[in-house]
């Protein structure tokens, strides 16, 4: 059989760290298996994003994979927080470790996926003119891999270099003597403009809207607390799945109200000392619940913006207003504020002086144009849902994903779509996904769709399709969960609400990693409840 008409049980979409380990469990049980991957490699969000800073924002010991006690023994981080070459080389040391390459078919993407019913298969093409088909496909396209990209009028006509932070040039880029313009202050800007304006002559820093941000403390990996954690890594990767956010707490937190003022400053400075966006996030166990909580959080690192920016006007500027501490993705930094005392650093508030236009040597805003050599868009992600609807995907009766969707993602516990049987998405809309670890997110929903699938065939079944019924509560549920957060009140990614024209709908699922773990077993024990488990008739395939 050729490689083009191989009818496999499972096509994977992407070869990040969702996809690398599908790959790897559904191998393990049997099952014919090929991951199809864009990118020249694998690695997915951490392939693509590599302009300078860019590092995990949860710790390494915690972002990995839990699934082998020898691969999560043997790996030695080098710092608290891994930068992304080497969560990269992790990525790829677990594909040679457990010789995944062999069924991942690079530079491959996805454009159309069709699910051709009599066969009870989806058949997939992709822009290397190829067509696969297999009887399940598993989305693994990642929450954060379709790039937002710059739309600014005359941007064509710019003379000097342009970038965007996701789609990096892999050889880097020398910002020594140059004029720079940075776009876009998300996790994504927090992290590069430290570096640029290390190097660049002069760096301009275009806010649109301020993010909090706290110190990321990072710092090398302590060989003895990493032997220490590994001593019983076990218990740790068990703790991070009974989390609500996927990463251990040190200590329970306690509401607001079990604290006396003086000690709801203590507790934000123990937070702020210790780094990381836990310690400010989980300050109180109703930060993200309580208005008044999330207040007391919010305004102590307001004051520390103000007095670590010396010039208090640009202090003022750098200060969120708009939205309650990590209703949108808290930044992690290093340096960040500090940033903005350097003489070389100018930061523009985009808000109050709108960019018009790019011009051949620079930008022009409402109030002045600035010359610049090289623009940096940091513009983040069409998140969550954006990869996913990049490829045509028709359902039953040539259903449309886009038109399903039109209104915003609908999907039973994120994990399955009525009317489109046979396809799983891992961390999809309806599902944790990016609100917190998204490794625990990603295993805990690789392992549910492995034993799904082993399930049907010791069950003689080959089509599994989310009721409407069942999908209709998810959703209902989902919103009303997120309603009672602090969440829906910000314009964040979250939200849709960075892209023009996208539905505004919180995706992500907010009730916590361990409740929805618990929703997702209880489905299964039951039979996999809300789903329609059939035979189609067709699983005498020939086998590859
Ligand atoms: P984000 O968090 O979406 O940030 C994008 C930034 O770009 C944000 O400051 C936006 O301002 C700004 N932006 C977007 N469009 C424009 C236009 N047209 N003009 C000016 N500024 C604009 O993406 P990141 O890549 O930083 O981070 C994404 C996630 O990746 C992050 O949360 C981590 O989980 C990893 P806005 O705030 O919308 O006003």
């Amino acid at each position: 059989m050729s490689r083009n008409h191989t009818r496999l049980d499972a096509i994977i979409v992407g070869a990040g760290f969702a996809g690398l380990y599908m790959l790897h469990s559904l191998r393990a049980l049997g099952f014919s298996v090929r991951v199809l991957e864009a990118g020249s490699g694998v690695g997915g969000t951490w392939y693509w994003n590599r302009y300078p800073g860019v590092r995990c924002d949860v710790e390494s010991i915690d972002y990995s994979y839990s699934f082998d006690e020898n691969l999560q023994q043997d790996w030695q981080w080098t710092e608290r927080y891994a930068t992304q070459p080497e969560i990269l080389r992790y990525i790829e040391h677990v594909c040679e470790r457990f010789e995944l390459g062999r069924d991942i078919q690079l530079d491959t993407r996805v454009k159309e996926a069709r699910f051709d019913e009599e066969a009870n298969s989806w058949v997939l093409h992709t822009d290397t003119g190829e067509r696969f088909e297999a009887t399940y496909c598993i989305a693994a396209v990642g929450c954060l891999s379709a790039v937002n990209p710059p739309r600014f009028p005359g941007l064509d006509s710019f003379e000097g270099d342009t970038y965007h932070t996701a789609r990096w040039p892999h050889e880097g880029v020398d910002f020594a003597g140059r004029r720079v313009a940075v776009v876009g202050t998300g996790s994504t800007g927090v992290q590069a403009i430290p570096l640029i304006a290390e190097q660049a002559d002069q760096l301009y820093v275009f806010q649109r809207s301020p993010n909090f941000s706290v110190p990321a403390r990072n710092r090398p990996l302590d060989p003895e607390l990493q032997r220490a954690i590994k001593a019983d890594y076990a218990a740790r990767r068990q703790a991070a799945r009974e989390a609500a956010w996927g990463v251990p707490n040190d200590k329970p937190p306690r509401p607001l109200e079990d604290f006396n003022a003086q000690e709801r400053v203590a507790v934000c400075d123990e937070g702020w000392r210790k780094g990381g966006a836990p310690g400010m996030l989980r300050a109180f166990s109703d930060s993200m619940t309580n208005p008044e909580a999330n207040r007391v959080v919010a305004e102590y690192v307001r004051s520390k913006i103000r007095t670590t920016v010396r010039d208090p006007a640009v202090a003022e500027k750098l200060v969120p207003t708009d939205h309650p501490l990590g209703a949108k993705r808290l930044c992690v930094d290093t340096n960040y504020y500090e940033t903005f005392n350097r003489p070389n650093v100018t930061l523009i508030d985009v808000a109050s002086t709108p960019i018009e236009q790019i011009t051949p040597h620079g930008i022009r805003t409402r109030d002045a144009e600035l010359s610049v050599d090289a623009i940096v868009f940091a513009l983040g992600f069409d998140a969550i849902t954006g990869a996913l609807l990049a490829i045509d995907i028709r359902g039953r009766n040539g259903a449309s994903l886009r038109e399903k969707w039109a209104a915003g993602p609908r999907t039973y516990l994120g994990l399955g779509v009525a009317e489109f049987p046979n396809l799983f998405t891992i961390t999809g809309p309806g599902s944790p996904s990016v609100l917190g670890n998204v490794i625990v997110s990603i295993e805990q929903h690789v392992e549910w769709i492995a034993a799904c699938l082993a399930y049907m065939r010791e069950h003689g079944l080959d089509r599994i399709e989310a009721t409407t019924a069942a999908q209709d509560n998810w959703v209902a549920h989902v919103d009303e969960v997120a309603r009672g957060t602090l969440f829906v009140s910000a314009k964040s990614w979250f939200m849709g609400a960075n892209i023009a024209g996208k539905p505004r709908t919180f995706m992500p699922y907010a009730g916590g990693v361990p409740t929805y773990r618990r929703i997702c077993d209880d489905v299964a024990r039951r039979g996999y409840e809300g789903f329609a488990l059939s035979a189609s008739g067709s699983l005498a395939h020939s086998p590859v």
